[in-house]
């Protein structure tokens, strides 16, 4: 069944985060995105880009993503034929990374297929299950105090791993106190590329704590140093920023970079490459979890689907719609079972309902193409 897209509209939406979430590279109190909202058939498909205000996780911004949308993508994908979302994404390997750019739109495609043929995302997908497990990622915060109190909470609800965000100074003294005080728990830590090999010392420190994995200690584009530490420390190393592509996941594993790969479908360039990946680690024995991007229900929706395939066996920063926000773009909003999952929607396409008065109440920017 052929497809075509008629009308693509791109809104920037506000959303107040319910605390300030704080990394190495910055804090954010209100977490702006684009929505993609794609239509043709008579039917509607929803995607959500993640990049943020400015460049700091990676080089993409709200405004570098919707020049490539609006100049490049969109072009490229209105009035054209097509079976299925994977034959538009190839049209887009002529355009030069953006990954966070294409991976809204395609999200948004993947949403449309999927409704067409009245199946849900995860099945789009190949996904097998009916839960997911969340992790939750806490923030860097103003005391080791503050944070002994987020984790018992975490702990309380249910969350089946926690993530620490780490920076140096706020490091091995940290991982020290939650041991001290949390015994063996499942936990792991993020540096988000604050670290340099000088910081030897520092990662060795961690290594002696047990943790599931630490994610991104050097360099948002290494894959060298990384392979080097990993040869030097017990823990997994964990690739988050240094993956942006299927290839570079090939390369991180031959070149030995990280033992996990987190898969975020923002970072890698979409839906299909995120797949590709996960399909990657199953062959190889290299286990993948799904990473986050403060996402609204609609990523998030987009991120449990992906997080349904067999090859997700690590619990994925996929917390609850009310960690994040008050109020959830989608109902019924994400919530938290008491074994530490969430549901996979099986409705077709997303099977949330997008609430358009509160898309439209948090948006500041719209456009509608053609
Ligand atoms: O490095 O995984 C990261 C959020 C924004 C940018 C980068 C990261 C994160 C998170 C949050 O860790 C994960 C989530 O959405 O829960
Ligand atoms: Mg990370």
């Amino acid at each position: 069944m052929t497809m075509k897209v008629e009308r693509v509209e791109l809104r920037v939406v506000e959303l107040p985060l319910v605390e300030p979430f704080e990394t190495s590279f910055g804090r954010e109190e209100v977490r702006p995105c684009i929505l993609i909202k794609a239509q043709g058939d008579g039917l509607t498909g929803w995607g959500e880009c993640v990049a943020g205000a400015g460049p700091w996780y990676s080089y993409e911004t709200i405004e570098t993503a919707w020049h490539v949308l609006k100049d490049f993508l969109i072009p490229l994908a209105l009035g054209k034929a097509w079976d299925h979302p994977e034959e538009v994404s190839r049209e887009w390997e002529r355009v030069r990374g953006h990954p966070m750019a294409k991976a809204g739109l395609e999200a948004a495609l993947w949403d449309l297929w999927a409704r067409s043929r009245g199946i849900s995302l995860k099945e789009a997908l190949g996904g097998v299950k009916e839960r997911v497990e969340s992790g939750i990622s806490l923030g860097i915060q103003p005391s080791v105090d503050d944070l002994l109190r987020k984790v018992e909470r975490a702990l309380e609800q249910g969350y089946r791993r926690i993530k620490v965000k780490i920076k140096p100074g706020w490091d091995v003294e940290v991982v020290k106190a939650l041991r001290e005080r949390f015994g063996e728990i499942p936990l792991m830590v993020d540096a988000n590329a604050a670290y340099t090999l000088d910081d030897r010392p520092t990662l060795q420190a961690l290594d002696a704590f047990g943790l599931m994995m630490i994610e991104q200690p050097f360099r948002y584009d290494d894959l060298v140093d990384h392979a080097r530490l990993q040869r030097q420390l017990r823990t997994p190393v964990c690739l988050d920023e240094s993956v942006k592509s299927p290839e570079d996941a090939r390369q991180a594993l031959k070149l030995g970079s990280c033992r996990i790969i987190n898969i975020k479908p923002g970072r890698v360039g979409g839906p299909s490459a995120a797949r590709a990946i996960h399909d990657l680690c199953v062959r190889e024995g290299v286990p993948v979890w799904c990473g986050g991007m403060l996402e609204t229900g609609i990523g998030r929706t987009h991120n449990v689907a992906l997080a349904s395939l067999p090859g997700f066996t690590l619990p994925n920063d996929l917390s609850a719609s009310r960690r994040y926000y008050r109020q959830d773009l989608v109902e019924p909003p994400f919530e938290l079972h008491d074994d530490g999952t969430l549901s996979v929607p099986s409705g077709p396409g997303l099977g949330v309902e997008v609430v358009e008065e509160r898309v439209e109440r948090a948006t500041v920017r719209r456009e509608v193409f053609p």
